[in-house]
């Protein structure tokens, strides 16, 4: 089987040679796709993963724009329309400096997988730009995202591709995007997930991705009849999923430790309340502040340059970025008796950390299970939008919380290990591969 596995990465390695974020996150899913797939004949000769690492359609553009100052600046735009077998292409911008194919192939893959596990009809999909809307005026952020649409649009559809947020896209971006889609092409639609809720948007889209990571992080709980009351969390971010990871878990009776952006991490021993959480929602999302302001107002310790995970706690949520907990902060954390890690983020795990915590059994829920929330109010978004009409707030919430409880099931049903073990990396590979294999293969060699 390591050898079938191996020949196969080899061969994804060759053709997409440098994409190491997209080589990552093929090598997790192989791992367990592939011996699954020889136990089902007729997924066996069909090439189904052969045929699913490789994007149906990749563009790439030029997005010139002027400045404020009147100077040209010149960015790489992307939309990577990865799979469309059970829905129209789903899936975030990403705006940030770092943004290459490789990057937004991953991510596109990943989505894939994850749209898949939220039982909606939604196809994989994942776009944005090297963009870095950091220290950028709100009227350069309009230009940027005037032009970015301006070549975009025609790529996109209600019905044929569906962007939103994701890293350097709020709902100030999704405005300015929105916007310029509804002039070019005259019409009002639901092109883009993440609206605001006076102009097509849904209730809980905002909070959903975090809210639904601590739904996820409760199911994993209760089945060992647990609870988030008095747990120590640790959380890495400060962004959109941070802030309402953070906000469910206050709510719950957990103690919310840290919080992070990319000069360092903040620790609060006393724990973030719901004052102090509203400081740093008005710090980041109005003045576009740095974290460290909070140790500086609440008097309490900033770590310039590192990440929280040396800080003792029983549950941790990495919610910033790609690849931010490694080997030795997974060490750190086992050592120290956390008993959960779930991904907020895309792959904030390596793939050694994860093997960390497999090897000691603890729970880890990766993020296409456990940050599913997010795409699925997007789905629930569109829902409402084709029937021109928007759901009250608990009734999203009530969703998204069935949503997150069915992908819990589905984990169980495929990732329990013969120990009894929850391998909830294995239950969400293999429970997003099912339905996007069975899809493809009714729908012929396309
Ligand atoms: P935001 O832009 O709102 O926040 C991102 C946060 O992560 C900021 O605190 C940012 O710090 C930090 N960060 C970003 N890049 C880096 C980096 N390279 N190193 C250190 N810190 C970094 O994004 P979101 O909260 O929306 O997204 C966070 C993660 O969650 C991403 O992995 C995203 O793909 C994933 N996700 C998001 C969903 C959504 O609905 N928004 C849904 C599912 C997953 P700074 O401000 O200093 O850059
Ligand atoms: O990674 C993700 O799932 C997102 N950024 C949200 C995608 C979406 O379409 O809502």
């Amino acid at each position: 089987m390591t050898e079938m596995i191996n020949q196969f990465l080899d061969k994804v390695q060759k053709r997409n040679a440098g994409e190491s974020e997209f080589l990552q996150a093929v090598a997790e899913v192989a791992e367990s796709i592939i011996p699954y797939i020889q136990e089902i004949p007729q997924y066996k000769s069909a090439r189904l993963l052969e045929r699913i690492v490789e994007p149906e359609r990749v563009i790439i553009f030029r997005v010139p724009w002027l400045n404020d100052k009147g100077d040209i600046e010149v960015n790489r735009g992307f939309r990577v329309q990865m799979n469309s077998s059970i829905g129209p292409y789903k899936g975030g911008l990403r705006f940030h400096p770092s943004v290459n194919l490789g990057v937004l192939k991953f991510l596109a893959f990943e989505q894939v997988f994850k749209n898949s596990l939220t039982g909606l009809p939604m196809g994989g999909g994942k776009g944005g730009a090297d963009f870095d809307p950091k220290g950028r005026s709100d009227n350069e952020v309009m230009k940027f995202c005037q032009s970015f649409m301006t070549e975009l649009y025609r790529h996109v559809g209600a019905d044929i591709d569906v962007p939103a947020g994701d890293i350097g896209v709020g709902g100030r971006e999704i405005g300015y995007l929105f916007g310029q889609y509804k002039r070019i092409k005259g019409e009002f639609s639901g092109v883009l997930t993440g609206k605001g809720f006076e102009w097509g948007g849904s209730l809980i889209r905002p909070e959903a991705t975090g809210y639904g990571l601590v739904y996820f992080v409760e199911e994993i709980l209760k089945a060992t009849g647990d609870s988030l009351v008095g747990k120590k969390i640790t959380i890495s971010g400060s962004g959109n999923v941070a802030q309402y990871a953070a906000e469910k878990c206050i709510e719950r009776g957990a103690m919310v430790l840290t919080l992070s952006d990319s000069e360092g991490f903040i620790y609060d021993p006393d724990g973030i309340d719901v004052s102090k959480l509203e400081y740093i929602k008005h710090l980041k999302n109005t003045d576009r502040g740095r974290i460290k302001k909070y140790a500086e107002k609440y008097n309490c310790s900033f770590f310039p340059g590192e990440r929280p995970w040396k800080i003792k706690c029983d549950i941790a949520l990495p919610n910033a970025t790609q690849n931010e907990l490694h080997a030795d902060d997974a060490m750190q954390l086992v050592k120290n008796g956390c008993i959960c890690v779930a991904e907020g983020a895309n792959m904030p795990c390596t793939p050694e950390a994860i093997a960390i915590f497999h090897k000691s059994r603890i729970f880890f829920a990766p993020g296409k299970a456990a940050n599913a929330g997010g795409v699925a109010v997007s789905g629930l978004e569109m829902s409402q939008n084709s029937q021109r009409y928007a759901w009250s707030r608990d009734e999203v919430d009530n969703k998204l919380k069935s949503i997150m409880k069915d992908i819990h099931k589905i984990c169980l049903k495929y990732g329990k290990e013969k120990d009894g073990y929850m391998n909830y990396v294995k239950g969400a590979n293999i429970g997003g591969f099912v339905k996007v294999a069975d899809a493809m293969l009714a729908q012929g060699i396309v």
